[in-house]
């Protein structure tokens, strides 16, 4: 059996915003726009790490606990269709500076460590919708849903029986 794991640090969004995210999300795109994220993988990626050995995991766990950063808030804004990955996102017209920090952060963590980082900019955002790759029509605007963000964690990518599951490794509290 492999020790490597398909990791990433990211926000969770709480159980009443997915709940609140998914009722929109039924009214606002017609079935055949995409496939919907399950209400509990709707997360805001900070650093994808890729496969990553056991002895790295360790490293950027230890790596992460060390980080002292206070907590920020973002109102959920802004809504886009990327049609080559297929991705409708919810996203913020104005990311906060403690968001850019932690993200910064981890993702050269990450890189230090060996994990590979995308060159392109980092652009917070939380997928909605998968297997968008037809032209989408995106709503003007969305409810504009406040984020507080008091903590991040550590998630592994699972694919049984043909569907991915995000399960949460280890979490660590941002500071007030
Ligand atoms: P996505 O939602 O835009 O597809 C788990 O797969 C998380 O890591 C998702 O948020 C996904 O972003 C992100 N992710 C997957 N592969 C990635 C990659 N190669 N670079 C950056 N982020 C990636």
């Amino acid at each position: 059996m492999s020790s490597s794991r398909r990791l990433f640090f990211a926000l969770t969004l709480p159980d009443a915003l997915q709940q609140q995210v998914i009722r929109w999300r039924a009214e606002a795109f017609a079935p055949e726009v995409g496939r919907p994220v399950a209400a509990a993988n709707l997360h805001l990626t900070l650093a994808f790490l890729g496969d990553v050995s056991a002895q790295k995991e360790s490293a950027l766990k230890k790596l992460a606990g060390r980080i002292s950063q206070p907590g920020f808030s973002m109102v959920l804004d802004d809504l886009g269709h990327w049609p080559r990955p297929g991705v409708v996102w919810l996203g913020t017209r104005r990311a906060p500076r403690g968001l850019l920090q932690l993200a910064e952060l981890l993702r050269s963590q990450a890189a230090r460590s060996g994990c590979y980082q995308s060159p392109m900019p980092f652009h917070p955002h939380i997928t909605l919708l998968r297997s968008a790759t037809q032209p989408v029509a995106v709503p003007p605007a969305t409810p504009g849903w406040n984020f507080s963000a008091d903590e991040f964690a550590l998630y592994q990518s699972v694919f049984e029986n043909g569907r991915t599951r995000y399960q949460m490794l280890d979490q660590w509290s941002l500071t007030h």
